[in-house]
């Protein structure tokens, strides 16, 4: 099935951008920010809206129109294959099949201060309607907050004897959150303890992609909830501990 972007009718391939130029507001500025859209391939551009932002920089709103088409079949995305449960079903698949309690601890590393997705995920309230891990019965989870170190991160590990490593990465500049995990795998592996954990990440820019070639067992970004790490978790371990 092949798509293009629509915005008053459909297919009609209109797209709406914003992005800032490092010029003041001018009339050659908001040109330059035409051609921008113009060589990002768009057709029909506008600028419609334009600021200066401070003295010597300039921010614009262009639309545009995107003219081919995508085809949805020829599309191939690596993602997380388990199939999602309920709180309660997770709950009841531990009682029954897992038949201990099982330990996740997680952080946002590093530098990263963004506490946000990982209390998203862990706290007992949740985010947006899904309860987070700690409120599972048969889930211990143990959310060690910000900036924790990958050193500290694995002490903990060791200490509550986690079965689950649960690692936050919000900010990408520069790369920093691929230096940080890669730290942690590389920490693990060697001491010989990576395939006594399962290690998941998550955060706005993780795929699960990015994560398997990592050396992460699982990644989960934007949309995913307690339930996606929790059913998947869940069957690794069975998957690990007993074959299932
Ligand atoms: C709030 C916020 C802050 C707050 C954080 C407060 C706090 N206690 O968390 C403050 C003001 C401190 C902050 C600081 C900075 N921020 Co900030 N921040 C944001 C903001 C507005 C929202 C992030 C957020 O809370 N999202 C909501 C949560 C729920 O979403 P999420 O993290 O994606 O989590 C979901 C999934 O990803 C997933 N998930 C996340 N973690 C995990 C972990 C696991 C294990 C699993 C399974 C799933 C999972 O589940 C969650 C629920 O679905 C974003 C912009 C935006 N609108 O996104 C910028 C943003 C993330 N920040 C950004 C930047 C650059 C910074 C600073 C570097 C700015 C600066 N120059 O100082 C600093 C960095 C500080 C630091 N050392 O980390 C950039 C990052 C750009 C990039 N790609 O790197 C963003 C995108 C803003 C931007 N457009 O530039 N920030």
């Amino acid at each position: 099935m092949k798509i293009r972007p629509y915005g008053d009718t459909l297919h009609d391939g209109k797209i709406q951008l914003s992005f800032s130029l490092p010029t003041p507001l001018s009339e050659v500025a908001v040109e330059a920010a035409k051609q921008v859209a113009e060589n990002l391939g768009l057709v029909d551009v506008s600028v419609v809206h334009s600021e200066k932002m401070g003295t010597d920089f300039s921010f614009f709103i262009v639309y545009g129109t995107f003219t081919k088409q995508i085809d949805l079949d020829l599309i191939t995305v690596q993602s997380v294959k388990t199939i999602v449960l309920s709180r309660e079903e997770i709950e009841e698949k531990i009682r029954q099949e897992v038949k201990k309690e099982l330990v996740f601890i997680g952080a946002s590393t590093g530098s990263d201060a963004h506490t946000v997705g990982i209390d998203a995920i862990m706290n007992m309230k949740g985010f947006a309607g899904h309860y987070g891990l700690e409120r599972y019965a048969g889930i211990k989870a143990i959310n060690l907050g910000s900036q924790v170190s990958n050193e500290e991160l694995i002490k903990q590990a060791k200490i509550h004897q986690a079965d689950v490593i649960l690692v936050s990465q919000t900010v990408t500049q520069k790369d920093v959150h691929i230096k940080n995990m890669v730290e942690l795998i590389e920490m693990l592996e060697a001491e010989h303890i990576r395939k006594q954990y399962i290690v998941v990440c998550g955060g706005a820019r993780i795929t699960h992609e990015l994560a398997k070639e990592l050396g992460y067992d699982a990644g989960f970004g934007p949309n995913k909830f307690a339930e996606d790490v929790a059913s998947y978790a869940v069957d690794e371990w069975l998957t690990r501990n007993t074959g299932k």
